[in-house]
């Protein structure tokens, strides 16, 4: 766990000058934080293969929900084809949740069964 203690000047050791400014609205006073802030623990979006979603459907999802290129996106719908199943995207768990709850959701909205998995990246 990381110390997120931080030196701070206390009572009189601050002047008075220093401490009206501190409290005046729209002074910024601390640009940074004084110590690292911890990366969040990440999660791959896993699309599954089946025989019924077209390729076409499954390129535009990576194009639209992944935000990758045709050419990217292609190249991972083809590995999920082959090798039955490949990560769309590697996020922290809110985003990889939810990325993958909208591929589902466009999915049944076209009538596809295509199905996706969030997984830990350790
Ligand atoms: N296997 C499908 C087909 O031949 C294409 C496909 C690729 C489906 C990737 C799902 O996640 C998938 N039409």
């Amino acid at each position: 766990m990381l110390d997120r203690r931080v030196p701070v000047l206390i009572g009189s050791a601050v002047s008075r000058r220093s401490r009206q400014e501190a409290s005046e609205p729209g002074v910024i006073t601390q640009t940074r934080p004084k110590t690292a802030v911890a990366r969040p623990p990440l999660f791959k979006v896993l699309l599954l293969n089946d025989d019924y979603t077209t390729m076409e459907f499954v390129v535009w999802v990576l194009q639209t929900v992944f935000h990758h290129d045709e050419d990217t996106a292609t190249g991972v719908m083809l590995h999920v084809h082959r090798n039955g199943a490949g990560v769309a995207g590697v996020y922290p768990r809110d985003i990889a949740e939810t990325r993958s709850a909208r591929v589902e959701a466009l999915a049944r909205e076209h009538e596809f069964p295509l199905c996706c998995r969030v997984e830990a990246d350790d």
